[in-house]
């Protein structure tokens, strides 16, 4: 992948944002979803890629732009595409933390084709990379994390989707001794945040989404993290649609190598409202103000991008905003 790709791929989630945005607290996520969509897909189509959505807003007959499957980009290198135009649809619409506009690139081939079900994730920064398991309890993977990051588990914040199927995992981490952030929604914000030593949060655990278990490990991959998934199908027809995918063993503890393969991937996400690493989307009078992250694998570079976007050139902007 050319490198100069990164800075058009900011420019994806940065529209995408700049979109959904305007819809923060107005409590229509659907219409929120529905903006980043056309923000993103807008500026998709000029992208000098070939690219093949692998995850996106859902099959061919449900979703008319950015479904799975479609191609997208003015042609070029051809690239797998994996989009959460906006990842937190309930935090934009109650204008709450942590929602983004989030996509990740890599070859053709190398994302996992996460159906559309739960997977339960186990994530970790750089410092814990390596000593992490799944098929381990709760209390062993705190304990080795811990380890590795050389402190108490008292002194780790695990983050957890604020859901009933956690009860059990909350208890365990608490009688661990570790601290806890439930969120409410939006577990791909944290994944980023757990990677970025300072920020605050060590672990991510629980059961969520399987697409956004895979945006989540590109970014990890990209910022050194570590990450292992399991697919939760709960019906027949889930495991069936694993098995269509060629997904054979379901319980099958996935690797971050094996959530996404080779050597070369692209990461980017704009902060549609705050989040622990970014300010949230501002608006002034003809342009907008947005933060994004956005990270390549291959070179290892993080860069945090602040773009002041005028809509009309005599847009007057301060750094103050
Ligand atoms: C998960 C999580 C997402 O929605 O998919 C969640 O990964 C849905 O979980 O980040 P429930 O079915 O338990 O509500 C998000 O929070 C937002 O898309």
């Amino acid at each position: 992948m050319n490198r100069v790709l990164t800075l058009e791929f900011v420019r994806v989630t940065e529209a995408a944002a700049i979109k959904a945005g305007r819809l923060m607290g107005k409590g229509d996520k659907m219409g929120a979803d529905q903006m980043a969509v056309d923000g993103m897909h807008s500026i998709l189509k000029s992208v000098p890629i070939d690219g093949t959505v692998v995850i996106g807003e859902g099959e061919m007959d449900e979703a008319p732009m950015l479904y799975i499957g479609e191609h997208v980009g003015a042609g070029g290198t051809p690239v797998d595409i994996a989009v959460d135009p906006l990842e937190g649809t309930n935090l934009t619409a109650k204008g709450q933390d942590g929602s983004i506009a989030v996509m990740a690139i890599a070859g053709q081939g190398d994302l996992l084709h996460a159906p559309d079900m739960y997977m339960d994730k186990l994530c970790v920064g750089p410092r814990a990379k390596g000593c992490i398991d799944l098929n381990e309890s709760v209390t062993e993977n705190l304990r080795r994390i811990a380890e590795a990051m050389e402190r108490g588990i008292d002194d780790l914040t695990v983050v957890i989707l604020d859901r009933e199927r956690h009860q059990d995992l909350m208890k365990e981490c608490r009688n661990a001794g570790a601290r806890i952030k439930l969120i409410t929604d939006g577990d791909v914000s944290p994944a980023v945040d757990i990677g970025i030593e300072g920020s605050g949060v060590h672990v991510l655990m629980g059961i969520g989404g399987a697409p956004e278990g895979v945006l989540a490990a590109a970014a990890l991959k990209c910022l050194g993290g570590d990450m292992q998934a399991r697919l939760v199908p709960y019906t027949e027809e889930e495991r069936k649609r694993c098995a269509a995918m060629g997904i054979t063993d379901v319980n099958k503890v996935m690797t971050i190598d094996d959530l996404v393969k080779g050597d070369d991937c692209i990461f980017s996400a704009t902060a549609i409202t705050n989040t622990a690493m970014m300010p949230g989307i501002q608006y002034f009078g003809g342009g907008a103000r947005t933060h994004s992250v956005v990270m390549r694998y291959k070179r290892g570079t993080i860069r945090f991008i602040d773009t002041f976007h005028r809509f009309r050139k005599e847009a007057r902007w301060s750094i103050h905003l």
